[in-house]
């Protein structure tokens, strides 16, 4: 098994050599990149924030609006019925690629964030109670963070924590014991922290919630489109991740849902689509996926996800996990040799980004100048505000990879960090 599911397995991965893959090439497909910022070649540095979309998918979506596009569901006429098949030919392409059992496993959402609310606000709204636990790490992003407090709030719930060990990014799971108690009605993780590139043991996780009967919730954000993300081997009852961050549009979201779980959950939106028949006083609705779907969905959303898929899975995503995973660890090396530079996260078995900062330079400073350099990092909190805080750090740089990146690109960045650095030492 190569999954990245468990820490050990990763250390298989290198026994399998990459496949010869033309990268090169395959950065050809992506018009975006071959341009210059401020007077320099574009080098970028920030797929975790949002991929780069390849011509495959830009065509998909300008081909079904120029020839098939109509609302879904609805008429009995050709373009409708080209439409509904899109969409759902959408549905049963997402059901392959995460090894889902059926399509109707599949809602299509706007994104990470909205389907990590609709779990809170109707599996979680309810089955969570006064006095129950809800079980998250420090390395949430807010999407999967605040939800889930307000929630807590909301029901008199408690919010607990793992930790994280400190810099190097880890969770530390001796605490799990002490804290995955049959108490815990939900356990919601991220697969890959955006911050520290850490990659938590999904399918472990998974059994160990299973065994004290919690529903779990992988935010495979920054999982899915980099490595293969199979449901059935992570075991999972939710999981969830965005369109855009894997080649596709902005706009198109995942919710996987085990069915039982689907079955007990009330209406999240209620409107047209999502119905079976409506009267005056009363209404009666269908089933997953289409009752969590109301109003008319993003065709064109999910025909760009199709596309980014098959582009993905033709790559083949062991390939682009190593890709990623080298340049990191690239980075990583050529980063930690330099004075003043502070890493976070795991110095080995750490996905496709590097978030750090240098000594006495604030993190915007440094984005704001690599910038001028033609290099796009992100600063900030990256949506981890209160990780950072804990690591005692308003923000940091990250460096985020995929595939279209290069090792040219990485001694850029590292040219450009050492003129920075050499710049606020005057
Ligand atoms: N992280 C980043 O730069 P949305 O915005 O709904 O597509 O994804 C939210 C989200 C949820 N979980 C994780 C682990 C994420 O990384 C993200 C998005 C981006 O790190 C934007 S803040």
């Amino acid at each position: 098994m190569w999954l990245p599911l468990f820490a050990a397995s990763m250390h298989d991965l290198a026994k399998h050599a990459p496949a010869a893959i033309d990268w090169a090439a395959l950065r050809r497909d992506f018009p975006i990149l071959n341009q210059e910022v401020h007077g320099k070649p574009l080098v970028y540095l920030d797929s975790a924030a949002s991929s780069q979309k390849p011509r495959q998918v830009i065509d998909a979506i300008v081909h079904y609006y120029e020839h098939d596009h109509s609302n879904v569901h609805r008429g009995i006429h050709e373009l409708s019925n080209r439409a509904t098949a899109a969409y759902e030919g959408a549905r049963e392409r997402t059901a392959r690629f995460l090894n889902a059992n059926t399509p109707e496993e599949i809602v299509f959402t706007r994104g990470t964030t909205e389907s990590i609310n609709l779990v809170a606000a109707t599996w979680g709204e309810r089955h969570v109670g006064a006095g129950d636990h809800i079980l998250i790490t420090e390395l949430e992003h807010h999407a999967n963070l605040i939800p889930w407090q307000q929630l807590a709030r909301r029901k008199g719930a408690e919010l607990l924590y793992i930790p994280v060990q400190g810099d190097n990014g880890r969770l530390d799971l001796s605490r799990l014991d002490e804290l995955l108690t049959p108490k815990v009605k939900l356990f919601a993780f991220t697969h890959i922290s955006n911050t520290m590139g850490t990659v938590n043991p999904a399918a472990e996780l998974c059994r160990r919630a299973r065994e004290v009967g919690a529903v779990t919730l992988v935010d495979a954000a920054q999982s899915a489109g980099h490595c293969l993300v199979d449901v059935q081997e992570i075991g999972c009852d939710f999981l969830v991740f965005s369109g855009h961050k894997i080649l596709g549009p902005t706009g198109i979201g995942v919710l996987y849902g085990k069915p039982e779980r689907f079955a007990e959950m009330p209406p999240y939106q209620t409107g047209g689509e999502m119905i079976v028949s409506v009267d005056w006083h009363e209404a009666k609705f269908k089933p997953a996926p289409h009752g969590f779907e109301a109003g008319t969905p993003h065709v064109a959303g999910a025909v760009g996800l199709h596309a980014a898929m098959d582009y993905l899975d033709d790559v083949g995503r062991r390939n682009i996990w190593e890709h990623d995973r080298d340049l990191a660890a690239y980075t990583y090396t050529r980063l930690s040799e330099l004075p003043g530079v502070r890493l976070f996260g795991p110095g080995t078995d750490r996905a496709g980004l590097v978030s750090f900062l240098l000594e006495d330079v604030h993190a915007h400073d440094l984005v704001t100048m690599a910038d001028g350099h033609g290099i796009a990092l992100r600063g900030g909190h990256h949506c981890n505000q209160p990780l950072h805080r804990k690591l005692g750090v308003k923000s940091s740089a990250r460096a985020s990879f995929y595939f279209y990146n290069t090792r040219e690109e990485v001694d850029k960045l590292i040219e450009s960090v050492e003129k920075i650095r050499a710049f606020f030492a005057r």
